[in-house]
């Protein structure tokens, strides 16, 4: 593919107060450990590694509702929106280094203020589209998408924390792959918004060539426009991304995942995607923490153009000189 964009912003985020366990925070570093910025200048790509952004963690944040610490991961995606909106208006394909999933309120939000036309797909062994009354645990990274979706917007109380964020994104804007494990209320919510979605069982079904197609043919068919990847790694089976908050059996195949990302590149469409709830903390040792962080950086490698057929440039005039 040619339409490849230039320049690439690799944007970390080392939040984890969307969930209770420690240690998602580090998903940043051992992902760039892992090399990922080497990865991409392969790529050809000019990399801008904006660094990670630095979160205030509020010592006085109450739960609001059942909802832990909502003015903490409120002001963390205030300013991922900001830090988002700014990078992909400078016109760079940003790369959002996580940290826990409840940032995609922030990162979604900041490239829809750039892009107010664009889709989402959202790769994840859960649907993140509970409501503070729906969550049964309260976590916000099991949220997400309650505060994007417009439809939700008469079913979302007011947290503290999000006064600066309002819904922007149709639940036909949206597709879903890889869920395995969703809530009764979530359940609801995707039937109820007619929400596109292929659960682990319609990939057993359909194959994952025609669950991109289908997923893409939903999205682009009657326009072409941007693209928000959101890429939870407990999309993958827990034997390939063993290091993360809440595994699920079942998931996608290495082959799976990375045909996913070969065909979102292939679009040329992609402008912006997240890399969530990479845990290196929950590695049982070493070997696991570097396979997750290893698959992190393939996946991300993947959406920007990476090839298994390989690839090449100007050297084919050295074979075949005009
Ligand atoms: N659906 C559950 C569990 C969960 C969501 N996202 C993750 N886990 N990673 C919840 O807490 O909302
Ligand atoms: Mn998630
Ligand atoms: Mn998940």
């Amino acid at each position: 593919q040619q339409s490849r964009a230039q320049s690439v912003a690799v944007l970390g985020a080392p939040f984890s107060r969307g969930q209770k366990r420690r240690g998602v925070e580090h998903g940043p570093k051992v992902i760039r450990d892992a090399g990922l910025i080497d990865r991409l200048s392969d790529l050809d790509y000019s990399v801008h590694d904006f660094g990670d952004l630095s979160f205030h963690y509020l010592e006085k944040d109450e739960p609001y509702m059942d909802v832990k610490f909502p003015r903490t991961v409120g002001a963390a995606n205030k300013m991922l929106s900001g830090a988002v909106s700014r990078a992909i208006g400078a016109g760079h394909t940003l790369i959002m280094l996580g940290g826990d999933h409840s940032l995609a309120i922030g990162s979604v939000s900041g490239h829809a203020q750039q892009c107010p036309d664009l889709c989402v797909i959202w790769v994840d062994a859960h649907a993140d589209v509970n409501t503070p009354m729906t969550s049964p645990s309260g976590n916000l990274h099991g949220q997400p998408v309650a505060f994007m979706l417009k439809e939700l917007q008469d079913k979302m109380p007011d947290v503290p924390g999000f006064s600066w964020t309002k819904p922007f994104l149709s639940s036909k804007d949206l597709v879903y792959i890889g869920l395995r494990d969703v809530d009764p209320g979530e359940h609801h919510i995707l039937k109820n918004l007619g929400i596109q979605y292929f659960t682990m069982r319609d990939i057993d079904r359909l194959g994952i060539q025609r669950v991109m197609e289908v997923t893409l043919d939903h999205l682009l068919a009657r326009q072409q426009r941007p693209i928000h990847l959101s890429f939870d790694i407990d999309a993958f089976d827990p034997s390939l991304a063993p290091a993360t908050g809440t595994p699920v059996n079942g998931g996608l195949t290495y082959r799976e995942g990375i045909y996913i990302t070969e065909e979102i590149h292939n679009t040329g469409l992609l402008s912006a995607m997240d890399l969530v709830e990479v845990n290196p903390i929950l590695g049982a040792n070493r070997e696991a923490v570097e396979a997750t962080a290893s698959l992190a950086v393939d996946v991300i490698a993947s959406s920007l153009g990476q090839t298994r057929e390989g690839a090449h440039g100007s050297i084919s005039v050295f074979f075949f000189p005009s």
